[in-house]
Parts: C-alpha cells; sequence; structure tokens
C-alpha cells in the first residue's frame, strides 16, 4: 500500500514538472511502444525512485528506389550544422549488448559496436567513454539504470534510441535495432556508399548516429551528409565519420 501511495505522489511529481512533456517526440510512435513523458522502472534504484522517458528518436529509413538496389549516395558537401536534445552521458558507461539477439548472420558486432561508440569521445576528449560488454540480458528496451543495446522490434525505423531521466537526474539510454531490417557490415567507410550491397543496412552506420542521440545530439535540419541527419540509407557508410557539424555538436555539449 505503501508503494502505491509513493506513485501517486510520482506522479503528481512528474505532471506538474513536464506538463505534456518538456520533450517533444520526433516522430509517430508506433502502436503499443511506450509514450514520452510515461514512468518506468519504478522501484527499480529503490524506493521512490523512478524513470520518466523522455524521448524517442526513431530512424525511419529513407524512401527506397523503386528497385531493391541500395539507395545511398557518396558523402557530399556538409552543412556544419547540429541540434542539441538537452542531456549528456554523465560520466563513463558500459552499454550491455544483448548478444543473444543478434542476428546470426551478422557474427560479433561488439568491435563494431564499440568503435561506433568511440568515434564521439575520440571528436571530444571531454565527452564520456563507453564500453561495450556483452553480458546484456533485456530483450526490449528497459529503463534499468543500465546502457542497453539490442536487436528486436522497433515499428518501422531502422533503430530506435530510448532515453529516460531517473529522479536522480542519471540518464540512460537504450539502443534497438529493428530484427527486421537486414543488416550487414561493410568492409570499410570508403566513399560513404556501397551502391551495389542491395537493400541492406550497414550496422555502424546507423550506430553512430544512434549513439550520437545517447550522447546528446539531435537531427538538424537539412544536413543530408552528416552523422546526426535523421534518415538512414541502405547501403550507406558515411554515417560512420562525424561531419563538421556532428563535431561542433559534441564538442558544444561537453
Ligand atoms: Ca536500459
Ligand atoms: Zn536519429
Amino acid at each position: 500500500m505503501r508503494s502505491k501511495v509513493m506513485f501517486v505522489a510520482a506522479f503528481a511529481l512528474l505532471a506538474a514538472v513536464v506538463p505534456g512533456g518538456a520533450f517533444a517526440q520526433r516522430s509517430g510512435v508506433p502502436d503499443g511502444v511506450a509514450v514520452v513523458g510515461s514512468i518506468h522502472g519504478r522501484g527499480v534504484a529503490g524506493p521512490g525512485s523512478y524513470a520518466v522517458l523522455i524521448d524517442i528518436h526513431e530512424m525511419p529509413k529513407a524512401k527506397a528506389k523503386p528497385t531493391r538496389a541500395a539507395n545511398c549516395s557518396n558523402a557530399g558537401a556538409e552543412s556544419g550544422t547540429y541540434g542539441l536534445t538537452g542531456w549528456k552521458i554523465g560520466g563513463n558507461r558500459v552499454a550491455h549488448l544483448s548478444t543473444a539477439t543478434v542476428p546470426s548472420s551478422l557474427g560479433s558486432v561488439t568491435s563494431t559496436l564499440e568503435a561506433s561508440w568511440d568515434v564521439w569521445s575520440a571528436a571530444e576528449p571531454a565527452a564520456p567513454s563507453v564500453n561495450v560488454a556483452t553480458d546484456g540480458t533485456v530483450t526490449r528496451y528497459t529503463a534499468n539504470r543500465s546502457y542497453d543495446i539490442l536487436w528486436g522490434r522497433t515499428g518501422r525505423s531502422l533503430a530506435t534510441t530510448y532515453t529516460w531521466r531517473w529522479s536522480d537526474g542519471t540518464i540512460e539510454s537504450d539502443v534497438v535495432f529493428d530484427k527486421g531490417v537486414t543488416w550487414w557490415k561493410a568492409p570499410s567507410e570508403g566513399d560513404g556508399c556501397y551502391e551495389t550491397a542491395g537493400n541492406v543496412y550497414d550496422v555502424a552506420n546507423i550506430a553512430t548516429h544512434e549513439f550520437g542521440h545517447a550522447y546528446g545530439l539531435d537531427h538538424p535540419s537539412g544536413a543530408r551528409f552528416e552523422t546526426m541527419y535523421a534518415y538512414g540509407y541502405s547501403g550507406e557508410t558515411l554515417k560512420r565519420s562525424l561531419a563538421t557539424g556532428d563535431v561542433a555538436g559534441v564538442r558544444a555539449n561537453y
């Protein structure tokens, strides 16, 4: 009974602090997915603690060409623009990869994912580093004070980053790659686009974008060739390396 009273109190507090959700979601939320502003993980970090889902960043597929070929373009002019979400990673972290969810056709993605985190901390040494551990166990995004990476259902997106703010201010982000997409590991970034790759998506390309959200970067407008551009393309690799706007954004945030 006591916990129920605390839950009601926490909800009343939330309603007062986050009227209508201070952070607008960036795109539509599929049926059955939590809505921004909802409370998660009540009690996970002790009595009275709770997490508020403050953002859902879905990465849509760019419109495909009529064929099943790759629809990417080589790296082009950089806009130099960036956006910030309003949060930071609050210190060095371990991201827990649920290896059992990784498509078997990919083999190991641990070093691939770690490199995608490192791109950000290399651009700004004051930004915390995130190491990838293979001890993840969750099979859906979960407010548990742990950064989780997994393959699962995202609805219509290639990948989705969920971010919570805990009642003590701690920020947590989970990244879910859609298991309905055909993923691959391009041999290198090359010129930014593997035109003959087919309708497949490079893990590092999309991971670097999603981890940018965890670092607190938003989608800039009209920045087609930046890592934080909102859309992902089949065959694309250019998001693996940061553009001038991405670098300016992470430097501004840390
Ligand atoms: Ca988590
Ligand atoms: Zn995004």
